[in-house]
């Protein structure tokens, strides 16, 4: 049977239209997609991180502690963002230290909560004059810009953005000297019920090294895990996520414990000369580096909001 010209031609105009249409689409959902991960300024966030090292070692309990954490205050407040605080006496191999969470709020259309995370204290190293610029700077001065950025554009989420304390050990890291203020914030959410608002959590720690080499982290969990390096896959940062695969005790391991997704997001690079040494200075460390993982983790959030 022959078909009619007429309607072949019909059929393949409806196609082509119908081909244009779905790369139109494609294209917008592409530029829409782009569009999301700008606006994490590098720079800014190297400012915050100067001005964090400015203050010198920042062990829990210290002056430059309190100064670092008036500075986090001060940065969320000029952003416009609410603050809570959630201090707690720490038990500790060198006697009971106060410390203290710092958590911004930014509400979005939903309650539901997706946690981005670090910590803001440097380890306390006996006669080190340890300025943590990648360690406890690069994570407290991200979560700044992050705050800055999600404050300004609607969201389906509410974030939280939680600068922990007491992330490191006071004299040796074991599972009962580590990790003070994210334990106790897992198990304060857990005991006023908010926890079951958290969707997830992305944890950022040591991103500023000026030769990025994120790990993948095996303790995280794997689709949020996956988001993240597909993320950085699309965004044409692959050469900076290769920086091996080991599982690391961080801030995200007391919510994974209790049943929340977690990725941590850390270049270990294992382990760097300076990790924990006189030698981890913002000399070593660079704003691209810092807005790299920015637009890593604000097209990870794009991802998880489509596929709310
Ligand atoms: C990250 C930053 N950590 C400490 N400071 C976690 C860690 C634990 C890293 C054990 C290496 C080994
Ligand atoms: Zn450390």
């Amino acid at each position: 049977m022959k078909g009619s010209p007429k309607l072949a031609g019909t059929v393949i105009v409806i196609g082509l239209a119908a081909f244009g249409a779905l790369e139109i689409g494609r294209y917008r959902a592409r530029a829409g997609g782009l569009a999301a991960t700008e606006g994490f300024n590098g720079e800014r966030a190297f400012e915050d991180l100067r001005h964090l090292v400015d203050f010198g070692p920042r062990p829990p309990s210290s002056p430059a502690h309190a100064r670092a954490r008036d500075y986090i205050s001060r940065q969320l407040r000029a952003a416009g963002v609410e603050l809570w605080g959630d201090s707690f006496v720490a038990v500790t191999p060198v006697g009971p230290i106060s410390m203290t969470n710092v958590i911004g709020v930014l509400p979005g259309e939903s309650p539901r909560v997706v946690m981005l995370a670090g910590h803001y204290d440097t380890a306390r190293l006996e006669g080190v004059h340890f300025v943590g610029a990648n360690d406890g700077g690069s994570s407290a001065a991200f979560l700044l810009e992050m705050a800055r950025v999600l404050g300004n554009r609607r969201h389906r989420f509410t974030y939280w953005v939680v600068f922990f304390d007491g992330e490191e050990a006071l004299k040796q890291w074991s599972a009962e000297d580590s990790l003070y203020g994210s334990r106790h914030l897992a198990d304060w959410l857990a005991a006023e019920g908010t926890l079951s608002r958290v969707k997830a959590m992305i944890l950022v720690d040591m991103v500023a090294d000026r030769h990025l080499n994120v790990l993948h982290e095996l303790n995280s969990t794997p689709w949020l895990e996956d988001l993240v390096f597909k993320s950085a896959r699309e965004l044409g940062f692959a050469s900076s996520f290769r920086g091996g695969t080991f599982p690391v005790e961080d801030d995200h391991l007391p919510f994974l414990r209790k049943g929340i997704p977690a990725a941590d997001i850390i270049d270990l690079t294992p382990f760097r000369s300076y990790h924990h040494s006189a030698q981890d200075t913002i000399d070593k460390c660079s704003p691209q580096s810092l807005a790299v993982i920015g637009r890593v983790v604000l097209a990870t959030l794009a991802g998880l909001e489509r596929s709310s």
